[in-house]
Parts: structure tokens; C-alpha cells; sequence
């Protein structure tokens, strides 16, 4: 396991204050923020981000939301950061989320989500490289 994940505070959470409890909350779960920006991405960015998802029925909806305001994106740092931070945030439908997750707490649907959690080792690398450069790395 790799001790590093990458994260995304989507347009909705931005949107309705959330972004500093919820950077509030992952700090104080134990993850070292080692890079950190606001940006928002164009429409051709996030369908990039998420070409995985191409062929799913949501694939455009989730494209125009992930474009439709601006992100938070990081990168965090703690022991098995992957499964950790998946645990934290919670189940994708905040209606399954558990009681005190961060989907619970802030996520109002399954496509508004409020944060994106890398579901692998390899992803969280391919993730954080998107949106980070060398220099922008502590
Ligand atoms: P997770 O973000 O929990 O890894 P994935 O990888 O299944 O979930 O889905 C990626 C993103 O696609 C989710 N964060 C969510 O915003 C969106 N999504 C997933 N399922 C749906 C759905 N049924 N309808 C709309 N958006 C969805």
C-alpha cells in the first residue's frame, strides 16, 4: 500500500461553504496536506479526469457537474491513504454513507457528492500527477 491518496472538493461542497470544515476535518483525521490548490476544470478536463466512466449512463451529467464551479483538488499523505480516505469519505450515494462520514455530513446525492476519494494505489498517482507538478508537491 501506498501512504498517499488524491482528493477533489466537487463544485457542490465548494459551493455551499464546506471546503474549509471538510480540509478541518481530513487534518484532523491524520492526513498531511502535501499539495493543495483551487481551480476548476473545463468541460475537455473533466471528461479526461473521468474518461474511465465513458460508457456509464452518467458519464455526461457528471462531466458538466465536475465543470460547472470551482474544486479543491490535494494530495494527502497518512498510512494506507487510500483505504483510509475512502473510509473517511464514505459510501458514493451519501444515502449509504455511515453516520459521521464526510458524504454523510456534507453530500446531498450520488452525482453531487461532495468529495472524490482515489479508489487505488495506482489511481491516486495518476490522480494527484493531473493536477500537480513537481514543484507544487511539499
Ligand atoms: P466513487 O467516487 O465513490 O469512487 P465511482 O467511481 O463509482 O464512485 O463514480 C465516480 C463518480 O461518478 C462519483 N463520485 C459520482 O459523482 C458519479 N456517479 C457515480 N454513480 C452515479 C450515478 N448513478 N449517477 C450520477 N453520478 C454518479
Amino acid at each position: 500500500m501506498s501512504n498517499r491518496t488524491f482528493t477533489m472538493i466537487k463544485p457542490d461542497a465548494m459551493k455551499n461553504g464546506h471546503a474549509g470544515a471538510i480540509i478541518d476535518r481530513i487534518i484532523k483525521e491524520g492526513f498531511k496536506v502535501v499539495a493543495l490548490k483551487m481551480t476548476k476544470l473545463s468541460a475537455e478536463k473533466a471528461g479526461e479526469f473521468y474518461a474511465v466512466h465513458k460508457e456509464r449512463p452518467f458519464y455526461g451529467e457528471l462531466v458538466e457537474f465536475m465543470s460547472s464551479g470551482p474544486i479543491t483538488a490535494a494530495i494527502l499523505e497518512k498510512e494506507n491513504a487510500v483505504t483510509a480516505f475512502r473510509d473517511l469519505i464514505g459510501a458514493t450515494n451519501p444515502a449509504n454513507a455511515a453516520e459521521g462520514t464526510i458524504r454523510k455530513l456534507y453530500a446531498a446525492s450520488v452525482g453531487e457528492n461532495a468529495v472524490h476519494g482515489s479508489d487505488s494505489d495506482e489511481n491516486a498517482k495518476i490522480e494527484g500527477d493531473f493536477f500537480f507538478s513537481g514543484l507544487e508537491r511539499f
